[in-house]
């Protein structure tokens, strides 16, 4: 963690305060630095009270996403769980082992195209996995089959993860399994809202899409080089700002709960959630990742029409089998096993 990190962590662990001369003591810094360091906190938006008694104390963050914060916040969230306020619910995946791989290195940028391309470019450089690239906002956001993505600026979390998964292309859908069901997770938790899964990438809330994901992946015929998640939330939209064409489908957070969500602690939540899911295909528990999956999955037991390029297939979601693939019952009687396309669900 760097200094700025460290520094955030101990206000967030320390409510009432924390003492200059400690902080010093803990980042072998010296008084003089941390009082520095905590002045250009204050610019970039945190309100630190500082006082003789108490010592420094963070009374509020802004709703921005800052590298360190996050980071800082993962760590804490790490060492120390705390409740939302509405949900009394234990942490999801308190009895789940992490592996800290899913941002042990985060990177946030005002602007990009596409945090996809940017972690691409990391993927090329050597990166380890494990790297998250956040944006505030996204010129070229993309979803699937170059749809187009909207991103708008500081209303969502737009951001990609870099894994390097040893897994067979194949099964790279468990991927998509395990970001669905930690979102999914983590969404609930913070918010206390029900979201389901539509099969394979899309969350909806009320039948409103609140979450879309794009896998993208580097390989080689039985060799995985790298895998891209994109994740991109609908957070604090009011409806205005969706565009006209999407608003009937889109939906966010804020509007579902009527209230603003903390981007940071969702997205700490999530980046937490996924790590505990992508430990648990390292060791291989996909199976007990599976079954979360279905029970979270609107779409099994649906009529649904597939469009699997120019292939139409029209039948019943029956079930989804051990790589994640969607296994549908076609009006002829036959199961076909559906990896990929477009579902909709049918009335
Ligand atoms: C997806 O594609 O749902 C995947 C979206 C992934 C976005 C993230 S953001 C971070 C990362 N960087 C990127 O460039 N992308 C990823 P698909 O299933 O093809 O759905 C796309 C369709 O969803 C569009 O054609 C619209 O109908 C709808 N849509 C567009 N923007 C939306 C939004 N903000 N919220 C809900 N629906 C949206």
């Amino acid at each position: 963690m760097t200094t700025d990190a460290k520094i955030l962590a101990a206000l967030r662990a320390n409510p009432s305060g924390v003492s200059g001369a400690h902080l010093a003591e803990e980042l072998t810094i010296s008084r003089a630095a941390i009082w520095a360091r905590m002045d250009e906190l204050r610019q970039a938006g945190y309100n630190i009270e500082a006082g003789p008694h108490f010592g420094y104390r963070l009374v509020s963050a802004p709703d921005a996403l800052h590298a360190d914060d996050l980071l800082a916040r993962l760590h804490g969230q790490r060492e120390h769980p705390r409740q939302p306020e509405h949900n009394p619910q234990k942490h999801p995946t308190a009895n789940i082992a992490t592996h800290h791989k899913i941002g042990r290195d985060i990177r946030v940028f005002e602007e990009t195209t596409s945090t996809n391309d940017v972690i691409e470019k990391l993927a090329r450089d050597g990166v380890p996995e494990g790297v998250v690239v956040f944006a505030e906002s996204q010129t070229k956001g993309r979803g699937r089959l170059g749809r187009k993505w909207v991103s708008p600026t500081h209303k969502g979390l737009w951001f990609s993860i870099l894994l390097r998964p040893e897994l067979s292309p194949q099964e790279t859908t468990q991927l998509t399994a395990a970001s669905a069901t930690a979102l999914r997770r983590a969404i609930q938790y913070v918010t206390g809202l029900a979201v389901v899964i539509k099969w394979p990438n899309d969350l909806l809330i009320g039948g409103k899409k609140v979450v879309g994901i794009l896998t993208e992946m580097s390989a080689e015929v039985d060799r995985v080089r790298h895998v891209i998640l994109g994740i991109g939330v609908d957070v604090n939209q009011e409806v205005e700002d969706f565009p006209p064409e999407i608003r009937n489908i889109a939906t966010s957070l804020k509007i579902e709960s009527g209230q603003a969500i903390s981007r940071a602690e969702l997205a700490t939540t999530i980046l937490r959630e996924l790590d505990a899911d992508y430990a648990r295909i390292y060791s291989g528990k996909f199976s007990e990742l599976a079954d979360e999956w279905e029970t979270g999955c609107a779409t099994i037991g649906q009529k649904v029409s597939v469009q699997m390029g120019s292939r139409l297939i029209r039948g019943c979601a029956e079930a989804l089998d051990d790589d994640g693939a969607l296994l549908v019952r076609t009006e002829h009687g036959h199961l076909e096993r559906v990896i990929g396309g477009d579902v909709t669900l049918e009335k």
